[in-house]
């Protein structure tokens, strides 16, 4: 039998089927946590440095003090995917409040969990890259950035969850969120592009969104290869007359969006901007100078 992958949790490797948490957790009682999603690719943990600040960014937006330097946090990260073999996985990395009692409040919580699973995902079919996906602007709004933003990568995933549910309902591959006020927000779990006259537009994080860390890598190489990018409210009419629009994210990478609500996009395939974007993506994450070694 092929030995079971090994979880990282509090300094202690579990195989996967006995890594487990006390259900009086706050993170399963309140969604009281943070998480981050992160890719190896040969070897090399993509843009490592960069989601270990923004996890320690989203603990402290919540209060919640890691147990571990991120020095040590990375070590361990390292060290997991060493233990596992993995060359190429997806990393979750989920530090929760800890175990308290059935009230909310954090002070009877004294000892966060660090949890640490490297394993693989799928988001889309292989041919997404190709052909793009169907997406469907949902009725579920993106939480405001004064409550429960998504700029905290916190485990308050709900408004997520229902707009995926929305999606698929409908037959959609993917969900988009608006903002309160109606603007384009962002994905599930991915931030959104459009290209428009040859310029590409993003929204702000003042639409809710979360700070993309691919997102971020897509700005620069768009700006290597010549094109401007502009942070901007983006209509759904703008999206749906889009030359081109495609989602980011660690897990989704970049993907073609084809359809918005059954208005193609574009020519309804990945477009030319999105296409060298991809191919300079490609080449991106394969770059040492991009990532971590394990
Ligand atoms: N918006 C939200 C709300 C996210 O959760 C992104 C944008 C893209 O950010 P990055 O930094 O990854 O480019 C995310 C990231 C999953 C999964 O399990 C979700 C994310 C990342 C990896 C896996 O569905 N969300």
């Amino acid at each position: 039998m092929e030995k079971e992958l090994q979880v990282y949790i509090d300094g202690v490797y579990y195989p996967k089927s006995q890594a487990k948490l006390s259900v009086y957790d706050h993170g399963l009682l309140y969604g009281d946590g943070v998480f981050e999603g992160i890719r190896a690719y040969n070897g090399m943990v993509f843009k490592l440095k960069e989601h270990i600040d923004r996890l320690y960014r989203s603990a402290h937006a919540i209060t919640l003090p890691i147990p571990l330097t991120k020095e040590a946090m990375t070590e361990a990260v390292l060290e997991t995917l060493r233990k596992n073999k993995l060359k190429d996985a997806y990393i979750r990395l989920v530090v929760t409040r800890g175990v308290g009692d059935l009230g909310l409040d954090p002070r009877k919580c004294p000892k966060p969990s660090v949890i640490i699973i490297t394993d693989t995902i799928v988001l889309h079919d292989s041919n997404a890259k190709e052909t793009g996906i169907t997406t469907l602007i949902s009725w579920v709004r993106r939480n405001p950035v004064d409550t429960t933003t998504h700029e905290i990568k916190s485990l308050n995933y709900l408004n997520s969850v229902l707009a995926k549910i929305e999606a698929n309902a409908n037959g959609a591959d993917e969900a988009i969120c608006l903002d309160k006020n109606g603007f384009i927000s962002e994905g599930v779990g991915e931030n959104l592009f459009i290209v428009k006259d040859g310029k590409l537009f993003t929204p702000p994080s003042s639409t809710g969104a979360l700070a993309g860390i691919t997102a971020q890598v897509v700005i620069k190489l768009a700006a290597e290869l010549g094109y401007t990018v502009e942070e901007a409210n983006i209509t759904p009419f703008q999206l749906f007359t889009a030359d081109e629009a495609f989602l980011t994210g660690t897990a989704a990478e970049i993907v073609p969006i084809r359809e918005v609500n059954k208005r193609q996009i574009g020519n309804g395939r990945a477009g030319p901007v999105t296409k060298k974007l991809m191919a300079a993506f490609k080449k991106a994450i394969e770059d040492p100078s991009q990532g971590t070694r394990i």
